[in-house]
């Protein structure tokens, strides 16, 4: 069985180095994809320089900053075309704790999406202002209640698939752009009849490098979960 994570990066040259080798001393099995929108300050070719001694390393440059939901679909659709089995997603900025992955693969052999989630036992967040950790958990219980999906955590970002169902989906109709992306690729799989599992994860805040979090982001969240609700944004069903 073949697995890749997806790593999209936008100015990550503070963590792009460390995350690859951090997920490599915990797993080597496995292949990693870097999706970089051209970053300023150099992220390509940090990977490009570790790509040179490891073959199980691979880049998607992109012309230029186009969002995260297009660089996943980027990343997934390459992903697809070299028949990988398993996908997975993750941040570059060690909010995702690499020491996790093993518990998302052995979860994935028996569903077609699992979800590293912050909100199934109590609040498992480190270090994120109280502001920000307002929005996303009340975000996601206003997802749960517009959606009528039973996930917990529909706006992170640590996820596997299994490809069979992620190659349902028309990635070209796919629509958010900012963290709502995570909720509309839910969204499908769910609609799909996908199995879906929530994990337990621990979140942790970044420690370097800038957040690309914006206002933007939020309303078009929150306009996607009504759209998907009333099926302005038009979906595949099981
Ligand atoms: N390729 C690409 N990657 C992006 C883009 N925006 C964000 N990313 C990457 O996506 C991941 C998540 O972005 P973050 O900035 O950490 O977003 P966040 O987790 O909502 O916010 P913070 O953790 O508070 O910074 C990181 O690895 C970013 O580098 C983008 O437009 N293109
Ligand atoms: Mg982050």
């Amino acid at each position: 069985m073949k697995t890749i994570i997806v790593i999209p990066t936008y100015d990550e040259k503070e963590n792009i180095e460390k995350i690859i080798n951090k997920i490599f001393d915990v797993i080597d099995s496995v292949d990693i994809l870097v999706v970089d929108d051209n970053s300023p300050d150099g992220t390509g070719q940090i990977v490009k320089n570790m790509i040179s001694s490891n073959s199980r390393i691979h880049i998607l440059e992109r012309q230029g900053k186009q969002g995260l939901g297009k660089a996943y679909c980027a990343g997934f659709a390459y992903a697809l075309e070299r028949d990988y089995d398993f996908i997975m997603e993750m941040d570059a900025d060690f909010s995702h704790n690499p020491e996790e992955i093993p518990n998302f693969l052995s979860a994935i052999k028996e569903n077609d999406l699992v979800i590293g989630s912050r909100y199934i036992s109590g609040v498992n967040v480190v270090n994120w202002p109280l502001k920000r950790l307002l929005l996303s958990y009340f975000a996601n219980v206003y997802t749960q209640k517009v959606t009528g999906m039973k996930i917990k955590d529909a706006t992170g970002g640590f996820k596997c698939f299994r490809a069979d169902m992620l190659r349902k989906i028309n990635l070209a109709e796919v629509k958010t752009n900012g963290y709502g992306f995570q909720i509309e690729m839910n969204f499908r799989m769910w609609k799909l009849g996908g199995r879906i599992k929530e994990i337990p994860i621990i979140f942790i805040d970044r420690i370097e490098g800038e957040s690309k979090m914006s206002k933007d982001i939020i309303w078009e969240a929150v306009f996607l979960v009504w759209k998907l609700a009333l099926g302005i944004i038009k979906v595949k069903k099981a």
